[in-house]
């Protein structure tokens, strides 16, 4: 039986890939933080009592922080393969924490990279990399695929070149299968709710069962390539089934604005917005009335901005013969639903408190 190590098995992409490599028939290893709340209830339903028979999903405490932590780990399970998608995920905060992602999502790679050498897994274990569309930055060709040119722009995407270079470095030098997947983003009703997309379709299913009563967004024009995320963790584990490690680019090809975005998944609760105003002063309201339901905060800004990300997705169609499922409409009603759906939840257990 194949042993997988995930890092971050707790978010998005962790709890997505933990299903699917499960499925595949692996022994599942993941990291999971200590905190003071509950940090699992993406995985919970795929957890199952460590006493019971055939458990094939095993969780470890460590940080990506921590070497010592990290190397034994892989002592312990010496996994065939590992997914390093442990970070400090999130652009705008790592603005005020810089220093803390550049050492969970730069050093934190390294920390993995070396405990493979150290402990003489170079052959053994496979490596995949959490790279990012964030690479590319500020616009430098269009639309974005392997060969184009980063430049970062911010703390998350500077961290995450070097942990980029790291894996490339160790992959030439030590020979280790270590591959990047430069992933544009990806959405699903497990995002976490401070990324645009789940805030908005969190508030456009909070608005509409009268929860909710204005959404403040930052830059409306910031336009992404958005896709589905288990359309996105498929394409992980092929990367490391290939004969040989490469990097590739995971995207839809398609760009949208947040403001599009915020129109499609308002459409779907059957609210329809129309933009006034310009700039900070550009208002979202429910047509046929005078009720502004999104407004701009300049503290969403960030400051420095990625305007504009548009990947091109054709070597990993053509080598992995990886594509994308869902499409962005696909996906907008996906979340949106969902979101609706624990909206009534929420009235309904507040109806109930009284
Ligand atoms: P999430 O933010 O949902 O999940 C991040 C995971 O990393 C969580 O399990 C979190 O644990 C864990 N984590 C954070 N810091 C540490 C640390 N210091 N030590 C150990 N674990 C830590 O991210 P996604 O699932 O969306 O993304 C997965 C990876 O892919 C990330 O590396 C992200 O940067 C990258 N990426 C994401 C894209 C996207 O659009 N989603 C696109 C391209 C790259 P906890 O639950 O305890 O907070
Ligand atoms: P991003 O995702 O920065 O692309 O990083 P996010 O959803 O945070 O922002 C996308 C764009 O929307 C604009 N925006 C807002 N963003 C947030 N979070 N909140 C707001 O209120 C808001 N208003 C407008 C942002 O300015 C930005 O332009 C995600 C993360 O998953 C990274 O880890 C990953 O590497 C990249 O995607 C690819």
């Amino acid at each position: 039986m194949l042993k997988t190590l995930i890092t971050g098995i707790t978010g998005q992409d962790g709890s997505y890939l933990a299903e699917l490599l499960l499925k595949k028939g692996y022994e599942v290893h993941g990291v999971i933080r200590r905190s003071s709340g509950f940090n699992t209830k993406r995985i919970d339903h795929l957890y199952k009592d460590p006493h019971e028979r055939d458990v094939n999903l095993f969780l470890h405490y460590g940080d990506m922080t921590d070497s010592t932590n990290l190397i034994r780990l892989l002592q312990e399970i010496q996994p065939d393969e590992i997914y390093n998608l442990a970070a400090q995920s999130h652009v705008k905060v790592s603005f005020e924490t810089a220093e803390y992602t550049a050492n969970s999502d730069a050093l934190g790679t390294l920390r993995l990279l070396e405990a493979i050498r150290l402990l003489g897994l170079e052959k053994k274990t496979k490596f995949y990399q959490a790279s990012t569309s964030e690479l590319f930055g500020k616009v430098q060709e269009i639309p974005q695929k392997e060969t184009t040119s980063f430049y970062p722009r911010s703390p998350y995407a500077a961290a995450k070149l070097y942990a980029y270079w790291i894996t490339v470095n160790y992959r030439e030098a030590y020979g280790i299968f270590a591959c990047n997947g430069i992933l544009f983003n990806h959405e699903s009703p497990r995002r976490g709710e401070t990324f645009v997309t789940r805030k908005i379709t969190r508030a456009a299913g909070r608005i509409a069962v009268g929860l909710q009563k204005k959404l403040y967004l930052g830059n409306l024009d910031a336009k992404r390539d958005w896709g589905y995320a288990p359309d996105y963790v498929k394409a992980m584990w092929m990367m490391l089934q290939q004969d040989e490690p490469e990097d590739f680019v995971i995207a839809t090809g398609e760009t949208h604005s947040v403001r599009e975005f915020v129109e499609l998944a308002f459409k779907h609760v059957g609210i329809d917005i129309e933009w006034h105003g310009k700039g900070v002063d550009e208002k979202g309201i429910k047509k046929g009335t005078d009720e502004i339901l999104v407004e701009v905060d300049p503290r969403y800004f960030r400051p420095t901005e990625v305007e504009l990300l548009l990947g091109d997705p054709t070597k990993a169609k053509q080598k992995l013969g990886w594509e994308p499922t869902i499409t962005f409409e696909e996906l907008v009603k996906i979340m949106v639903e969902s979101d609706l759906r624990l909206a009534k939840y929420e009235l309904h257990k507040s109806n109930f408190k009284g």
